[in-house]
């Protein structure tokens, strides 16, 4: 018999690594415990199809489901289910019927989930169909190894190593957006090299996407437009001619060949130095259309992106809506146009891109940034949910009242071959994932809005919270909370008002709002952006200014046209304000800005205070983790907050009212 202390000292090695794992954030959502041989005999999981995503969701259920039996049935009558599912009580088990494995495979986490959320499932009937058909992450990941705008450390694809070695990490990458309904990844930077089309690399490829298929995940790759030149040895990559049509269309033949069920391309032209159509005179439907043509045998999709601006006079908001919306209609049936949620780049608050409702014969997608390059990279706490919200439910007006993003793109409002969401990942090499623990939240959030958008974000963190801290209700509620205030107070304590892209130069980390006028090009210098002067500040983008206010369909263009009508947490996006100017507050916009300044500074605090309460709750290792996070946080809001409003009182010549925090 074993002394007690024995087998208490037994019991801590043995679980140490468990407790460990759990406390590191490496499991991410998915802190299933395996269930156990007497518990696995007690009940059945069986299932109707034995294709390997079917087996892949019989063995997660073999390996964590506690309840009582479930069968897994392939029904074919469920036509418009697509990769839905219905999980049902039969009286005794659980059925969960789909017309595709991967609905079968949807069907299986979403029980799982259940099960963790400690929901009872007696009488459970409910339906789920995906609201797009593609969902999709974008890899901004360089064949060196290193990430753009990545900061939770470097790709996890080890293309040195590849196709021999491979690292665990890339199934549990799959299976935990396979447990979120994420279907398809871009593998590499939209600023590709060629090579990735190298022989050599495409079975690289292969072996990530044999890894990826079983968890119902196809492989797309970013292309570089100047491909055939550089690695096909073509005279150049003309779209018109038939040289480079024949080699795409070969190189098309092989991937397939390697890669059966290879998705597609996106593509960044003539963009940021890019090479594309334009180089030879010929237009971004020119381009798209020859890769589509090459894509079309096999089922392939192109997604084109709509992020292109160059150094001219004209408004950078206004230039993807200038090239994109002449060619409306030009583009094939299996293009995307791919989009950013807003007009510049990700800041931390825009409105919408005009270009979503504007292209009516073309197919749109969304394209959301998970990782923060704007948002304090892997240092600040920002849950993003609102901000995939307030995109997916603008309202454009483009088809009347109710013409959201989220219509124009499911397929509600636009019948679309295939309908598609995207985001760039935040994911890399670190333990936890995504740097920042609370950044997981961010991705656990796209794939729950890419499968269903009219989720609440805050439906979504309870989700999260009580997969990845716990159910208790009184810290589900205290994170909750935490989660939901982080958007306001980054927006608050970076650019409030509608300010925009004042950020340091290239790294996009800290405020500079001085950036130099002539250092450089115009539009890459914050002051093209918020032009302060000795009357006031903002972007005047009404017809008096670069107009781009009509860009947008009625009523909005008077709406945001309108310095009464236009929104506060916009005002400064579309026009000239001055210091004086009454805000609805009453306050001067001076006193306003300095206001919600300070209000991001003290939001902050708030979260750190409120953080601080969970100390007894939360594993001690997330829990300073955060915890030293949160003080770098705080830190940098008070540098936005000081750094911003000196410089802008230099302008303004107005004091700084005495009731906020003083910059130092
Ligand atoms: O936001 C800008 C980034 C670039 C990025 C580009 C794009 C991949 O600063 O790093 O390049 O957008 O989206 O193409």
């Amino acid at each position: 018999m074993l002394s007690n202390k024995l087998q208490l000292f037994l019991c801590c090695i043995l679980l140490s690594p468990l407790v460990l794992a759990a406390a590191d954030g490496s499991q991410l959502w998915l802190r299933y415990d395996k269930v156990t041989a007497a518990e696995a005999g007690r009940r059945q999981i069986r299932s109707t199809s034995s294709g390997p995503v079917a087996l892949m969701a019989k063995a997660e259920l073999d390996d964590y489901w506690r309840g009582p039996a479930v069968e897994l049935v392939i029904d074919k009558k469920k036509r418009e289910y697509g990769e839905g599912y219905q999980i049902k009580w039969t009286g005794s088990g659980l059925q969960i019927l789909a017309q595709q494995d991967r609905g079968l495979l949807y069907g299986a986490y979403h029980l799982l989930r259940l099960q963790g959320e400690g929901k009872d499932l007696r009488g459970v009937d409910l339906t789920e169909i995906p609201a797009y058909d593609i969902r999709i992450l974008n890899h901004w990941d360089n064949l060196d190894g290193t990430i753009e705008r990545g900061y939770a450390g470097r790709s996890l694809w080890k293309w040195l190593e590849l196709p021999t070695q491979i690292s665990p990490r890339y199934a549990a990458y799959a299976r935990a957006n396979a447990s979120i309904g994420i279907n398809a990844v871009v593998l590499n930077n939209v600023n590709a090299s060629p090579d990735i089309l190298r022989p050599d690399y495409l079975l690289k490829v292969k072996a990530l996407a044999d890894i990826f298929r079983p968890y119902g995940i196809q492989v797309y790759l970013s292309i570089n437009f100047s491909s055939p030149k550089i690695i096909g040895g073509v005279k150049d990559s003309d779209p018109l001619n038939p040289d480079v049509s024949t080699w795409w269309k070969n190189k098309v033949k092989e991937i397939y060949r390697t890669i059966p069920d290879f998705g597609g391309f996106l593509v960044k032209a003539n963009s940021e130095g890019q090479p594309g159509p334009q180089d030879y005179g010929r237009t971004h439907a020119d381009g798209a259309n020859m890769l589509a043509d090459a894509l079309k045998p096999y089922d392939g999709l192109v997604m084109w992106r709509a992020f292109v601006y160059n150094p001219t006079t004209e408004d950078r908001a206004k230039q993807a809506y200038q090239e994109f919306v002449p060619l409306d209609g030009k583009f094939s049936e299996n293009v995307i146009i791919q989009i950013k949620n807003g007009p510049i780049d990700f800041q931390p608050r825009e409105p919408f891109n005009p270009l979503f409702g504007a292209l009516r014969k073309s197919s749109e997608m969304v394209e959301f940034q998970i990782t923060q390059e704007y948002l304090g990279f892997s240092n600040h706490l920002v849950y993003l949910a609102p901000l995939f919200k307030e995109t997916l439910d603008s309202d454009t007006y483009s088809d009347g009242k109710g013409s959201t993003i989220a219509k124009l793109t499911d397929g509600t409002l636009r019948p679309a071959k295939k309908t598609a969401i995207s985001a760039v990942a935040n994911i890399g090499e670190d333990t936890n994932w995504t740097g920042h623990h609370f950044a997981q939240a961010n991705w656990y959030a796209f794939g729950r809005l890419a499968w269903d958008h009219q989720l609440s974000s805050e439906q979504i963190a309870e989700e999260w919270i009580s997969l990845t801290f716990s159910r208790e209700e009184q810290l589900v509620h205290a994170v909750k909370e935490i989660m939901m205030t982080s958007r306001e107070a980054v927006v608050n304590y970076m650019m409030p008002l509608g300010l925009h892209h004042i950020f340091a130069f290239d790294h996009h980390y800290g405020p500079e709002p001085w950036g130099d006028r002539k250092g450089g090009r115009a539009d890459w210098m914050p002051w093209y952006y918020h032009n302060a002067d000795t009357v006031g500040m903002g972007f005047d983008r009404t017809a008096s200014g670069s107009d781009a206010v009509s860009q947008y369909f009625p009523p909005l263009d008077e709406i945001y046209g309108d310095i009464t009508s236009c929104p506060d947490s916009l005002l400064l996006w579309f026009h000239h304000v001055s210091w004086t100017h009454r805000m609805k507050s009453g306050r001067t916009m001076w006193e306003e800005l300095c206001y919600r300044y300070d209000a991001g500074v003290q939001q902050v605090r708030e979260l750190q205070k409120a953080w601080d309460r969970l100390e007894h709750q939360v594993d001690s290792q997330r829990f300073a983790a955060v915890q030293s996070k949160l003080k770098i946080q705080a830190k940098d809001a008070v540098w936005w907050k000081d750094a911003c409003l000196l410089y802008f009182k230099t302008f303004a010549r107005q004091p700084i009212p005495y009731d906020i925090e003083r910059p130092v």
